[in-house]
């Protein structure tokens, strides 16, 4: 039996998910809570979720493309990497480069999302157990939001997403992977692969941010995600997706003009093509002291962040409730 820590909304969780589903492997969930993870403490792995404990073999592994490397060499079957070398080592790369770019600003953006139109989500996603559920409840989730709004920019640096230009070096990824999707059916091969898994999930918290979800060069790269999400028997909208799409619906707004975006196409700074032997993360520590050094931050990004509210409209692949 294998048993995966997670955050359940977590897309890198998902990616793991999704193999371990794959694989007909038997798995079971063990629900971390974040800001504390004393589940995941007596491994001395890197603390991060997905982190996966595989009884039979006595192993502790985090970081999810290591994770599914890890399953495909313990368990040969149904295997989630290709078997042919250079297409294996391409998918490998695929999956290096997507964790530590399309995973990194897709969390910053998706969390942004949330913070700008509905923060009282947060407590929900974290804290639905602590006192008994109290955060989660009317007035006390409105007490719990701003507080876990500047723990996540804390720890992400969302008040540098402008800065960063991090719409814009997603938008150049995206498009250019939307534009090679429609030449072939998969990343790298004939069938599915973890690389593909990895894109399908990773792309997932842009599903609620109006500039990806909207955006007329991306809604083949979306249609092909949801395809895979219906064939592969996977969840067709995760708690903030609904969440967030009954507060649009409610309000008949959305966050959806980034006005600093220009037309003109913007070239990377950084080369795709350099070879990763690992993936990159952005976490940086939070402590008491510097979580309330983030307070002009937070009114900043939850209400001057310079993307405009628009017009509620459903985003076209998202399944309604
Ligand atoms: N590269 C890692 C990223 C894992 C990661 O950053 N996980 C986040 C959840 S999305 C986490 O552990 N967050 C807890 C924290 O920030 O302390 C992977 O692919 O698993």
């Amino acid at each position: 039996m294998i048993t995966l820590y997670q955050l359940r909304w977590s897309h890198y969780v998902e990616k793991v998910r999704w193999a371990l589903d794959i694989k007909g492997l038997a798995w079971q969930a063990v629900d971390v809570v974040a800001y504390k993870k004393e589940e995941m403490r007596r491994f001395s792995c890197a603390q991060t979720v997905p982190l996966i404990h595989d009884a039979s073999t006595g192993v502790a592994i985090s970081d999810s493309s290591p994770i599914i490397r890890y399953l495909d060499e313990t368990y040969p079957d149904r295997p989630l990497l290709p078997h042919q070398p250079t297409e294996r080592a391409e998918a490998w790369q695929w999956m290096l480069r997507l964790d530590s770019s399309l995973g990194l600003y897709a969390r910053r953006l998706g969390y942004t999302q949330l913070i700008m139109e509905c923060p009282q989500v947060l407590p929900r996603l974290f804290l639905p157990d602590v006192c008994g559920g109290l955060f989660t409840r009317r007035g006390w989730r409105s007490l719990a939001a701003p507080v876990l709004g500047m723990l996540l920019i804390k720890r992400f640096r969302f008040d540098r997403n402008r800065h960063d230009r991090v719409y814009e070096q997603l938008e150049a990824l995206l498009l250019s992977l939307a534009d090679r999707l429609k030449r072939q059916a998969f990343i790298v091969g004939a069938r599915l692969s973890a690389a593909d898994i990895t894109l399908a999930t990773l792309l997932r918290p842009l599903r609620i941010v109006p500039y990806f979800s909207h955006h007329p060069g991306l809604q083949s790269l979306f249609a092909w995600q949801s395809r895979l999400f219906r064939e592969y028997g996977r969840e067709p909208a995760l708690l903030y997706e609904t969440l967030i799409e009954a507060q649009r619906r409610h309000c008949g707004t959305m966050r959806a003009g980034v006005g600093w975006m220009s037309r003109e196409r913007f070239a990377p700074a950084t080369a795709l093509d350099e070879a990763l032997t690992e993936a990159v993360n952005d976490q940086h520590p939070v402590n008491s002291f510097s979580l309330f050094g983030a307070l002009p931050s937070y009114v900043k990004l939850r209400w001057f962040s310079g993307v405009r509210r628009m017009a509620y409209a459903p985003s076209p692949h998202m399944t309604h409730p």
